[in-house]
């Protein structure tokens, strides 16, 4: 019995990754805005794969606000929580309180429900470029670069890239730095993220939700970190509507 329960585990585990060496998209960082791109994608027939460094996806979701495990979200994006069945407050000052943890759990259960694939502990720690386009990823499991042991990594090819990491835009500015390129920023570069200011931060998120170089693709607070925009703090309807704009940008770009 011992054995058939490994070889379960193991064969099926192969099988999704093996399942995933080609996708239409690969999405780095299961925050709200990546989960979010990953259930839209899914739910439109695509092939998508995501990856999160941590063993548990989420992203900042899970923490609310200084560990207190409420989040709010504006009135623009409450149908997404009506749509993923999460229970919220009535509307008072144009926003409502949901829960953290039903939040987080809500869009990571609806995301692989839909057919995307959350791969935790792995993280992106490269792109493939290839004539002058970004073309999938590098991947490795976590605690292999935490402890910097010397273990080659695996790829993924995706048609498009999403870095949905968060506040640094990490793998946005590795790209641009490793591969000598220009962005379509102001500066050619990641500009970084600006201070606090709740509703500029999330007006900008939406807007800043764009491919940046060809065949990568930015959302989230990452969106907000390449284009030098403001933090908005634990108001999350700018990540979720983020995430479903950038989703249909690349089934655009998908479809031609
Ligand atoms: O930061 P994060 O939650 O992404 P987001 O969608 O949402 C931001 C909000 O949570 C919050 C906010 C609210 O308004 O400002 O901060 O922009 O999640 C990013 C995820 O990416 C993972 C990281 O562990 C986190 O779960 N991540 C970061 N770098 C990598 C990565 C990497 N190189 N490979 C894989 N995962």
């Amino acid at each position: 019995m011992e054995t058939i329960i490994s070889r379960n585990i193991i064969d099926s585990f192969v099988s999704k990754l093996t399942s995933c060496l080609e996708v239409d998209v690969a999405i780095v960082g299961a925050g709200p805005s990546g989960l979010i791109c990953a259930y839209d994608l899914a739910k439109a027939g695509r092939k998508v794969a995501v990856f999160e460094r941590k063993v548990s996806p989420g992203g900042g979701i899970w923490g609310g606000a200084m560990l207190f495990t409420d989040l709010v979200v504006q009135e623009q994006a409450v149908s997404i929580l009506d749509e993923f069945e999460i229970d919220h407050s009535e509307m008072h000052d144009g926003i409502v309180t949901a829960d953290s943890i039903e939040v987080a759990s809500a869009l990571i259960y609806r995301a692989s429900h839909a057919g995307a694939k959350i791969f935790s502990g792995v993280t992106v720690e490269d792109v493939i470029f290839k004539e002058n386009r970004v073309a999938g990823v590098v991947i490795n499991w976590s605690p292999v670069l935490d402890e910097g042991l010397h273990v080659d990594p695996l790829v993924v090819q995706a048609k498009c890239v999403l870095d949905a990491t968060g506040h640094d835009a990490q793998l946005t500015e590795q790209v641009a730095a490793k591969a000598g390129i220009r962005l379509e920023t102001e500066t050619g570069g990641v500009m970084g993220e600006r201070p606090m200011w709740a509703t500029e931060g999330e007006r900008s998120t939406v807007e800043n939700s764009a491919e940046v170089y060809a065949g990568l693709y930015v959302s989230g607070m990452a969106a907000n970190g390449v284009y030098g925009a403001f933090r908005m703090g634990p108001i999350f309807g700018g990540m979720f509507l983020s995430g479903r704009k950038v989703a249909k940008l690349m089934l655009e770009a998908l479809d031609n």
